[in-house]
C-alpha cells in the first residue's frame, strides 16, 4: 500500500515539476529518482506488474504534457531560427560552377500514370522511364549531398562534452534531409551496377566514394573520410506505394566515427514520402523516429522525431523536428527543435543558439532542378579530375551528361542503351554462373 502512496506522490511531483518553470532539471531528476526507487524495491512479481502499469501511466501522462509543451517550444524554436542570420561559414565561395549548362526541362506533360498503365503486368523496376523525369544526378551523388553540412561533424570532433557533441551529431543527421524541400519535380538516375562516384572536397576537408554494389535489390554503399570524422552507410531502399503517395523506406544504418573521442555513432533514417506522386503538386516529407547511439559508450543517446504533418496543421508546423539527448538514466540533458528545411535551435546549451540553417537557396533554383549551390557542383567534370577518375564514375555517364546539357531526346536514347547493356551483362553473367563482385566495398 505504501508503495502505491509513494508512487502517487512521486507522480504528482513529476507532474508539477513538468508544468513548473524549472522544467528540465527537476523533471529529469524526478524521473531518475522514480526509476531508481522502483528498481531498488524488491517485490513479488504480481506487485511488480502493478508497478510497471503505474509507471506506464505516469509516462503516458508525461507524454501528454510533453506534447502540450512541445507545441509552444517548437514555435519558440522557429522564431529563434528565423531571426538568426545566415551562418557565416555558409557564405563560403567555392570557386566552382554556379549554374548548370542548361535549364531544367519541363516534364509536366509526362503522365507517369499512363506509363504505368501501359506496362501493367510488367515488373515496374524494369520499365524504362523517360529521362525527362530525372535530374542530372545519380542516387550515388544525391547521397553525397548528405555531407553538405559536414562542418557540424568537424565541430563535434572538437567538442569535449559528450552530450553537446551528441547535439552536433544529431543536427548533422537532420541537415542531410534539407535538400528535399526543393527537389519535388525530378528523381535521380538509378546507378547501374558497378557505377561509382568519387568526390574530393578540399574546402570541406573530406573525400567521398560511393559504389552501386547491387542492382536487384538496389544497394548503394558510400564512405567519406576526413581528419575530423569517418562517415559510411549502405543504403537499401524499399518503395511502398500507397495509391497517391510513395514511401521510401531505407533500411541501412548511417555510421559516423569521431577519432578525437573514439566515438562510433550509428543511426537509422527517417521515412521519406513523396506525396501526390502523379501530379505536379508533388512534395516530399520526412517522418519517423531516429535514434542515435554511440556504440563505444552508452552514456548518452539521442532521439529525434520527424513529425508527420497533420491534415489540419498549418504551415507553422511544416517539417517539424524535435530531439532530446538523454543520459544513461533517461534524463533529458539537451533539447532542440525546429524544422529540417529551416534550421535547428538548441536552448539547453550554455549559449542557446541556432546550430544550423540550410545555405540560402540560389534565386534561380527553379530553373535548375531545385538544385542548391552544392548540388550544382556535384556533377561538374573539371579538367583537373577528368584523367584521375575511373571510367565507372557517374560523371562519365553519357545520358546524364546529355540531360544536364538539355539534350533530352539524345539522353533518352543513351539511357535505353545503357539499361539494355546492363541487362545483357546480367544475362551473360547468370549464364556463366558468376556473381557481381563490388570493386571498392565488400
Ligand atoms: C576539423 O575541424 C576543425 C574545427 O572545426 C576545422 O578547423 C578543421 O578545418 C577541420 N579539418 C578538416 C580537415 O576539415
Ligand atoms: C579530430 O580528431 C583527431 C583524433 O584525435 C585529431 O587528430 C584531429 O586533429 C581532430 N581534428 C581537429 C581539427 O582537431
Ligand atoms: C553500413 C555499415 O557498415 N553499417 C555498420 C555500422 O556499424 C555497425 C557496427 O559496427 C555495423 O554492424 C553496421 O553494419
Amino acid at each position: 500500500k505504501s508503495i502505491h502512496e509513494s508512487l502517487a506522490v512521486e507522480r504528482e511531483r513529476v507532474k508539477q515539476a513538468w508544468a513548473g518553470p524549472d522544467l528540465r532539471q527537476s523533471t529529469s531528476d524526478q524521473l531518475a529518482t522514480l526509476c531508481t526507487t522502483l528498481s531498488e524495491v524488491n517485490l513479488s512479481s504480481r506487485f511488480k506488474m502493478v508497478l510497471v502499469f503505474s509507471v506506464l501511466c505516469t509516462f503516458t501522462h508525461l507524454l501528454v504534457w510533453y506534447f502540450f509543451f512541445s507545441e509552444t517550444a517548437n514555435m519558440k524554436y522557429r522564431a529563434s531560427v528565423s531571426s538568426t542570420n545566415d551562418l557565416a561559414s555558409n557564405a563560403q565561395v567555392s570557386g566552382r560552377r554556379t549554374v548548370l549548362p542548361a535549364h531544367s526541362t519541363d516534364n509536366s506533360h509526362i503522365g507517369i500514370l499512363s506509363i504505368l498503365y501501359n506496362n501493367i503486368g510488367k515488373d515496374l523496376s524494369r520499365v524504362s522511364m523517360p529521362v525527362a523525369l530525372n535530374e542530372p544526378l545519380s542516387l550515388l551523388q544525391r547521397v553525397s549531398e548528405e555531407l553538405e553540412y559536414s562542418e557540424l561533424l568537424d565541430i563535434a570532433n572538437n567538442t569535449d562534452d559528450p552530450f553537446e557533441r551528441m547535439v552536433y551529431v544529431a543536427v548533422f543527421s537532420i541537415s542531410g534531409y534539407a535538400w528535399a524541400s526543393w527537389r519535388n519535380r525530378y528523381k535521380p538516375f538509378n546507378p547501374v551496377l558497378g557505377e561509382t562516384y568519387e568526390n574530393v572536397r578540399e574546402d570541406h576537408g573530406f573525400h567521398y566514394i560511393a559504389e552501386q554494389v547491387s542492382h536487384h535489390p538496389p544497394v548503394s554503399a558510400c564512405h567519406a573520410e576526413s581528419d575530423n570524422f569517418s562517415f559510411w552507410q549502405d543504403q537499401r531502399w524499399k518503395n511502398k506505394f500507397w495509391g497517391k503517395s510513395v514511401e521510401i523506406v531505407s533500411s541501412g544504418m548511417v555510421n559516423v566515427t569521431l577519432p578525437n573521442y573514439g566515438d562510433h555513432y550509428e543511426w537509422n533514417k527517417a521515412v521519406t514520402c513523396i506525396h501526390n506522386v502523379f501530379s505536379q503538386q508533388r512534395s516530399l516529407e520526412h517522418y519517423g523516429d531516429v535514434v542515435i547511439r554511440n556504440l563505444n559508450n552508452d552514456e548518452c543517446t539521442c532521439k529525434i522525431t520527424f513529425v508527420k504533418s497533420r491534415y489540419w496543421g498549418d504551415d507553422s508546423h511544416k517539417n517539424e523536428v524535435q530531439g532530446t539527448v538523454l543520459d544513461r538514466a533517461g534524463r533529458v540533458l539537451h533539447r532542440f527543435g525546429g524544422s529540417w528545411h529551416e534550421g535547428i535551435f538548441c536552448d539547453t546549451l550554455p549559449n542557446p543558439q541556432c546550430l544550423w540553417k540550410p545555405n540560402p537557396q540560389p534565386d534561380d533554383y527553379f530553373d535548375y532542378y531545385g538544385f542548391s549551390q552544392y548540388a550544382r557542383e556535384v556533377n561538374d567534370l573539371t579538367p583537373d579530375i577528368k584523367d584521375k577518375l575511373p571510367p565507372t564514375d557517374t560523371r562519365f555517364r553519357p545520358d546524364q551528361r546529355l540531360l544536364e546539357k538539355g539534350k533530352v531526346e539524345e539522353a533518352d536514347k543513351r539511357k535505353d542503351e545503357i539499361e539494355e547493356k546492363q541487362r545483357e551483362r546480367r544475362k551473360a553473367m547468370t549464364k556463366r554462373g558468376e556473381e557481381h563482385v563490388p570493386r571498392f566495398f565488400v
